[in-house]
């Protein structure tokens, strides 16, 4: 079963087909203790139409955006190198292979964009690219219920600079993309699943990748563990795994540049920087 945040309201799929979950509101629906069987109530005989790319807005409510880096081996490598200068470079590897997981708060729900609409790079930044990640949605009570497609954008030279600008590399408005649904499933994706991004430029591709989830270091039940130990979330939390592509040193995000990050049992998340 999808779920979708819609303009007009909360719309569910099921099977192909789109029901409106009339009068729902979404921090109570994603809350639900028995979600699915909660959903189940909002079928009826009468289906709705497709949203349309402009109707759907960001799967969020008022739940807090976090994230998890360095779960990939490509970005550990890719992070050693752009803080070696700065000394920076081993913390990257000790974080990799540590026990405990790097975690850091990424957004508030009001600099989340969804699908459509545009991200941002910071003007005091000067290399800035997307990080297309698979999303977790928790439940209040540490459970995995939903997955989405995320961009967690990154301002490279900053974090570059000195590991401790990592929260300004990584938290401002329009910093991260959600979307396009929540596909919700009591069952783990395949580790074969693949996350894919293309970004075009002036209608050429500028870069093009794939990876899948079985080049994730970390479980995502670890990562939730850690995040759950001492924070609690009334309402769920999204959590970002990590990323397994970045694009060679020479590519820089430009204003206009548009990005396809798809994770195929959920969907394809598009975003213009603007
Ligand atoms: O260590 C900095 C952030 C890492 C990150 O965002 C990632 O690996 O996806
Ligand atoms: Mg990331």
């Amino acid at each position: 079963m999808k779920l979708y945040r819609t303009r007009a309201g909360i719309v569910i799929e099921r099977d192909g087909r789109f029901y409106m979950a009339s009068g729902a509101v979404w921090d109570d629906v994603v809350t639900h203790p028995d979600l699915l069987s909660h959903l189940r109530g909002f079928i009826h005989p009468a289906a709705t139409t497709v949203p349309t790319p402009q109707e759907v807005l960001a799967p969020i409510g008022s739940q807090e955006v976090w994230a998890a880096g360095v779960t990939y081996y490509r970005s550990r490598n890719a992070r050693m190198e752009e803080a070696k200068t700065a000394g920076g470079g081993d913390f990257y590897d000790r974080v990799y292979q540590a026990e405990r997981p790097e975690l850091f708060f990424k957004a508030t729900p009001h600099r989340v964009v969804g699908p459509g609409a545009k991200v941002a790079i910071r003007e005091d930044a000067r290399w800035s690219v997307p990080e297309p990640e698979l999303v977790l949605f928790i439940s209040p009570g540490g459970k995995i219920v939903g997955y989405t497609v995320g961009n967690d954008m990154s301002s490279r030279d900053i974090e570059g600079e000195n590991p401790l600008y990592l929260p300004q590399a990584k938290v401002y408005d329009r910093s991260c993309a959600l979307g396009p649904c929540l596909l919700l499933t009591e069952e783990a994706l395949p580790a074969s699943t693949e996350i894919k991004i293309e970004i075009r430029r002036a209608g050429a591709m500028a870069f093009s990748d794939v990876t899948a989830l079985k080049e994730m270091k970390r479980s995502p039940e670890e990562l939730v563990e850690y995040l759950y130990r001492a924070s609690s979330f009334p309402k769920g939390c999204f959590l970002l795994t990590g990323t397994g592509i970045v694009p060679p040193d020479s590519f820089k995000l430009q204003v206009g540049d548009e990005i396809a990050i798809t994770i195929p049992p959920i969907g394809t998340l598009l975003n213009t920087v603007g």
